[in-house]
């Protein structure tokens, strides 16, 4: 049994989402899901999340290539994260290229391409526009 963990905040799920969880679970056979809190988005991307946590868990919890999701309260906590869910990989998109390469002392660390064209900003950019 392979395990698979990767991390984010999914806010507005969407098409590239689904494209690099579906990825990160065809790497093994159990996908686990740090889903960043409201509290976390906020120091990290300056701004709450559009899905307030419970949305976008029940959202990532309904995809059948998710396996379990917890909450990530702190970008500090990588390592004890990937200990506590016994995680073989840690799968990120590759705008985080070498920045976890700090791990592979205690599993695999893959960087998957991002989904080009885009992402939750551009999405409530243009949902913005469309309204004023
Ligand atoms: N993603 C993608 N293609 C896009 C947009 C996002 O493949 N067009 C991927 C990102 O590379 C990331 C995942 O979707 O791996 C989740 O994206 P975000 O919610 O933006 O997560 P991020 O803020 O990068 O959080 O500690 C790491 C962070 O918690 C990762």
């Amino acid at each position: 049994m392979r395990r698979i963990i990767t991390f984010g905040t999914f806010d507005v799920l969407h098409v590239g989402h689904i494209r690099i969880l579906n990825r990160a679970r065809s790497h093994g056979d159990h996908l686990t899901v740090g889903l960043s809190s409201d509290e976390l988005n906020l120091n990290k991307k300056g701004r709450c999340p559009v899905y307030p946590y419970q949305s976008r868990l029940e959202l990532l919890t309904s995809l059948r290539f998710v396996d379990d999701v917890f909450k990530e309260e702190s970008l500090e906590l990588k390592r004890e994260y990937i200990l506590q869910h016994k995680a073989d990989v840690l799968v990120m998109g590759n705008d985080w290229e070498g920045k976890f390469d700090e791990f592979k002392d205690i599993c695999d660390v893959v960087y998957l391409p991002r989904t080009p064209s885009i992402s939750t900003t551009e999405i409530i950019e243009i949902i913005k526009e469309v309204h004023t």
